[in-house]
Order: C-alpha cells, then sequence, then structure tokens
C-alpha cells in the first residue's frame, strides 16, 4: 500500500507568506492532481508555538539566515512562521483536504526545531506519523511539498531509514534555496540515502 506525503504545503510557505517559497504555489494544483492515484494521503504542518527556537525573533542579536547551536546542532533563524492557529499555518484554501486522512503537526516544542515529519532535528522524539503508516499498512512512501532543502529532505531521508520505499516526486517540491545549489544537494543526499526520484507524469502520465 501507498501513501503520498504533502509536507508543509502551507500558507506562510507560500509567495505572500512569512517564510515565502519561490514557486511554492505551483504545488497546490499537483497536490490536488496526484491525491486521487494513492490509497492514503497524509500531510505535515509545521506548527510552532510563538516563541520557537528556531524564529530569530527569539534571539537577542541574531538576523534571520544566521545559524546558531541548539542542543548541539546547527540551527538556520528563520523569519516567525507557522505559528499555531493563524492564518500563516493553515492549508491554502485551494488545496483539496477531504482525502488527507492525517495531518502531522511539528515543531511544536519551543526548545527544538523538526524539519522531518518523522522525527524532531536531534532525532529524540517521534511525532506518530513512522507509527500511523505502518498501523495504515503502508510500505512505499511518496513525498511531495515544502521545502526541498528542509522539511521534504528530512522527511524523505527519514521515511528510508524506517524502512520505507521512498520516492520523492522532485517536480512536487520548491526549495528556499538559501544558497545557491541546496536543493541540488538535498536531492543528492535523499538519493545517497536510499530515496528514489521520480517525477509526477510517472503518477499521472497525463497530468
Ligand atoms: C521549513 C524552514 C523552517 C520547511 C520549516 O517546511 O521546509 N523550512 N521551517
Ligand atoms: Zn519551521
Amino acid at each position: 500500500m501507498n501513501a503520498l506525503i504533502i509536507v508543509d504545503l502551507q500558507n506562510d510557505f507560500l509567495p505572500g507568506g512569512a517564510l515565502a517559497v519561490p514557486h511554492g504555489d505551483e504545488l497546490i494544483p499537483i497536490a490536488n492532481r496526484l491525491q486521487s492515484s494513492f490509497d492514503t494521503v497524509v500531510a505535515t504542518k509545521d506548527w510552532h508555538p510563538r516563541n520557537h527556537c528556531s524564529f530569530a525573533s527569539q534571539h537577542p542579536g541574531k538576523r534571520v539566515g544566521d545559524v546558531i547551536e541548539i542542543e548541539g546542532l546547527p540551527q538556520v533563524l528563520w523569519p516567525d512562521h507557522c505559528v499555531q492557529d493563524t492564518p500563516g499555518s493553515d492549508f491554502p484554501a485551494s488545496l483539496e483536504t477531504e482525502k488527507i486522512s492525517k495531518v502531522i503537526h511539528k515543531g511544536t516544542d519551543p526548545e527544538r526545531d523538526s524539519y522531518s515529519g518523522f522525527f524532531d532535528n536531534g532525532g529524540r522524539h517521534a511525532t506518530g506519523l513512522g507509527r500511523y503508516l505502518h498501523a495504515t499498512g503502508i510500505d512505499t512512501v511518496h513525498v511531495m511539498g515544502l521545502a526541498t532543502d528542509y522539511c521534504v529532505r528530512a522527511t524523505a531521508i527519514d521515511a528510508a531509514r524506517l524502512g520505507f520505499k521512498t520516492f520523492l516526486i522532485a517536480d512536487a517540491c520548491r526549495g528556499v534555496e538559501i544558497k545557491a545549489g541546496d536543493c541540488q544537494r538535498a536531492i543528492d543526499d535523499m538519493q545517497n540515502a536510499g530515496v528514489e526520484i521520480e517525477e509526477c507524469r510517472t503518477i499521472v502520465p497525463d497530468g
């Protein structure tokens, strides 16, 4: 059984949002079109408290884009984004959500970030996504969403590590690309972790 994992397709990551990913809005019709090809559709939401440690605003003297250390891990500082229960953390209104059977909220602990939909960045706390997919009989996952070089990368790598046959739907992702080449490096990292790369047309041939 296969599942589509839609990563962080939320207003704040779309053009006009607090942490806009270029062309992120192009993924809405793509997600709508892909969903009917899957047994199960799940989505992750970046879901931060107002005082989240990944926000530059919480670190006096630091700026967006600075990298600090949190619990021994490098942490990029972001603008405030995807604050729980704000419009920025909602799915866009035009995203079809009826088929989404589970929404996993991540990044909820103020003290640690969670790029992956499966675990926090230290790998210490599971979100419940792995357990849910196993309980649903899923052995294969296809990952799409935002952003290629952060949460998509981490989610796909963890899925492969957990033993799911894992595909990245490469043209159904968009990246932040702070540094030129970040998206390609992320794709290389995913491939090295055992993730297979595919494109939408292998799933919806005339889409
Ligand atoms: C993300 C940066 C900060 C993502 C989330 O969804 O890729 N990126 N929080
Ligand atoms: Zn975040």
